[in-house]
């Protein structure tokens, strides 16, 4: 691993202040109030969440230890029993909130829908029927593979309801990625649809779950429950799959909750890391509802009154904790909107802010950036009075694009809120609250209360402020993942074992280079392992490398991050062929198609370039190091002595 690169970011020194009025009436009123509650969380961690999971969650049965800590392995709430789809459906219904909007959904071609909380419910109770008719069980895993609809929110709460964990596959993967995830988590059903709407095209879906499963592909899978959504022509297994609208509007809507130990699995989510295999990332029920509740309710000051809306794929991260648990747990508004920005309609997404009066707004740098690229015209035609908040996820954002959001879409009156977060760890980690944090463009702040963040060296020794080192976290929190699955011992390497423990003490270790400013404040400056983040999403240079060496012409491949103005960073592949294939444009295209069929569209490489060898060092490994300088067009930095062959850096310079 290198030591991560300070980059511009360091001179940035404006500050903007919580705006007054927003303050006055904010969950966390001020920077006083603030530190306070991270004294209090600091000094005894487990009162602090005990006390919250007290008075905001419901409990069936209250738990006997807060937490359980063997390093590494966290237990929060042992012996407590809940259902999430209680605290996010049933205990609303007994509330004027019955009637409030649950969720409201914008499809791409100008259809909605929207449901309230005693509709919500209706449907996750018939749906969970449907999969307990289906021979779904507690503990049994659910793959989930949709695109933006209600039913995708429906189909993870009716999992939720009777206890059988989900896996949601992100729309956009390839049915090759969809078979790896489906038979590592071993799923008994697959949910899925005929397909969606993006880019004014319809995307088919149920295709892909039909080539994942052809030839007993997931031999465990039993059983398909398929939404109509685009009508397009699909072929229906008999035995094997099903009509969602024939079998759930015909279902019982009496479906008690099952009561979930606290500790008992709620998700598996698939994420890239430095190996070509993704990881089954691990949530549990308690301590993941718990958090996702705090952070969504005093990250983004909800109010019962608000619409908030979150851009994400309910196939990331993002959409499990911000549009489905943490906004339903609090009763909010949660809107969710099918489509994207397209050359037909750039405005697409102003013009739903407009519609619903859209008050909290949480999007991604990538989008920003290319708002900003489609011109100020397009926000400025629609009325965006209605927003009070704007959020950020995904990567680090550029002070250019936080201001342009701050003034363009926010008018200057609304805080951005950058909150920095993983799938490992299920909530914001690192984010302002916006009545009680001055925000500085280009800094997620600081910790939430509760989380003890840290920048240390490799070696886990604390680093002076403003010097870059690696993002640490020195205390477990409720919502942490508990294990990667099926791989206890991945999950140890991986999270605990980068930096030594210390006298006993485990830290856990993000992957992520950072800064801490003299105010206390994270500077958050990417990835310092082999995982590039392309538009904010996560890919393992090790999955697209393993993807190009499974074509037949190629015989070794190394993939880099290169910068890019609107993706963050894009994909740039070295590879070399095997002899018997001359190399060509035709090959080239070939190639990125190949990691398309391999990976799906968010991996295809922005550029692939043929080499007659790679740079390696004498023991054989490839210095990545050397094709990251040579793919951004820069020199080599440093010392090239430890290469086995000189003259391969002179050759890959002359092609560049
Ligand atoms: C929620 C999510 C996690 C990685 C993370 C980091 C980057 C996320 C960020 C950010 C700077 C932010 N990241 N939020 N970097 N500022 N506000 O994105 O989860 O897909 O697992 O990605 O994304 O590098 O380590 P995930």
């Amino acid at each position: 691993m290198s030591q991560p690169t300070i980059e511009s970011i360091l001179q940035e020194q404006r500050l903007f202040p919580p705006p007054a009025d927003l303050a006055a009436q904010a969950e966390i009123k001020s920077a006083e109030e603030y530190e306070q509650l991270y004294a209090k969380a600091e000094a005894d961690p487990q009162a602090f969440w005990a006390e919250l999971a007290e008075k905001e969650l419901d409990w069936f049965e209250k738990w006997d230890t807060v937490l359980d800590w063997q390093p590494p392995f966290a237990k929060w709430f042992v012996g407590g029993k809940l259902n999430i789809t209680y605290n996010c459906l049933d205990r609303h219904l007994k509330t004027w909130r019955r009637n409030k909007a649950a969720l409201i959904w914008e499809g791409e071609p100008g259809d909605s829908r929207t449901l309230t909380y005693a509709q919500l419910h209706r449907e996750v109770c018939q749906t969970a029927n449907v999969l307990k008719q289906l021979g779904v069980g507690k503990g049994d895993r659910v793959g989930i593979y949709m695109p933006m609809v209600p039913e995708a929110a429906i189909a993870m709460l009716a999992c939720a309801r009777i206890g059988a964990p989900h896996t949601v596959v992100f729309g956009g993967f390839s049915a090759e990625a969809l078979k790896d995830r489906l038979n590592d988590a071993e799923a008994k059903l697959v949910i899925t649809a005929d397909g969606g709407f993006r880019k004014d095209k319809a995307v088919p879906l149920k295709t892909a779950v039909d080539k994942a499963l052809a030839d007993n592909g997931v031999p465990s899978v039993n059983n398909v429950l398929v939404v109509q959504r685009t009508k397009a022509d699909v072929t229906m297994a008999s035995n094997r799959d099903h009509w969602w609208h024939e079998l759930v509007p015909a279902a019982s809507a009496d479906c008690p909750p099952e009561p979930m130990d606290s500790e008992d699995m709620l998700f598996i989510l698939y994420t890239s890391g430095t190996t070509g295999r993704p990881k089954g990332v691990v949530h549990t029920t308690g301590g993941y509802n718990l958090y996702t509740h705090m952070t969504c309710k005093w990250a983004f000051d909800l109010k019962d009154n608000d619409v908030y809306w979150c851009t994400a794929d309910v196939g990331w991260i993002t959409g499990h904790s911000y549009i489905v648990y943490g906004p339903l747990s609090n009763g909010a508004t949660s809107l969710m909107y099918e489509g994207a920005p397209r050359p037909s309609n750039p405005g697409c997404f102003w013009d739903v802010v407009e519609k619903y009066g859209v008050n909290i707004f949480y999007t991604a740098p990538t989008a920003i950036r290319a708002f900003i690229k489609l011109g100020d015209q397009h926000p400025q035609a629609r009325n965006l009075s209605s927003l009070r908040i704007l959020g950020t996820v995904g990567e680090p954002i550029n002070p250019e694009a936080w201001i342009w959001y701050q003034q363009v879409i926010g008018g200057g009156k609304c805080p951005i809120i950058d909150t920095w977060w993983q799938t490992e760890t299920g909530g914001f980690m690192i984010t302002p609250l916006p009545g009680a944090t001055s925000t500085k463009p280009g800094s997620a702040t600081r910790p939430f209360p509760g989380i003890l963040a840290d920048v240390v060296d490799l070696d886990g020794n604390p680093v002076a402020d403003n010097e870059g080192g690696y993002l640490v976290v020195r205390h477990p929190w409720p919502s942490m993942m508990r294990t990667v699955y099926g791989d206890d011992d991945r999950f140890r390497r991986t999270y605990w074992e980068h930096i030594p423990p210390k006298d006993g003490k485990y830290v856990y270790f993000a992957g992520d280079g950072v800064r801490r400013d003299e105010d206390g404040y994270f500077w958050i400056m990417g990835r310092v392992d082999d995982v590039i983040n392309v538009s904010g999403h996560r890919l393992g240079t090790m999955e697209i490398e393993s993807a190009l060496v499974s074509h037949p012409a190629v015989a070794e491949a190394a993939v880099v991050g290169r910068p890019d103005d609107l993706k963050g960073e894009d994909v740039f592949a070295f590879v070399t062929l095997e002899n018997t294939h001359p190399p060509s444009d035709e090959l080239n295209s070939e190639l990125k198609q190949h990691v398309v069929n391999e990976i799906g569209v968010i991996a295809r490489p922005g550029e692939i370039r043929f080499a007659d060898a790679l740079p390696k060092t004498r023991s054989g490994k490839i210095i990545r190091r050397f094709l990251r300088n040579l793919a951004s067009g820069e020199d080599i930095a440093g010392d090239a002595s430890t290469m086995e062959d000189q003259s391969v850096l002179d050759k890959l310079r002359q092609g560049s």
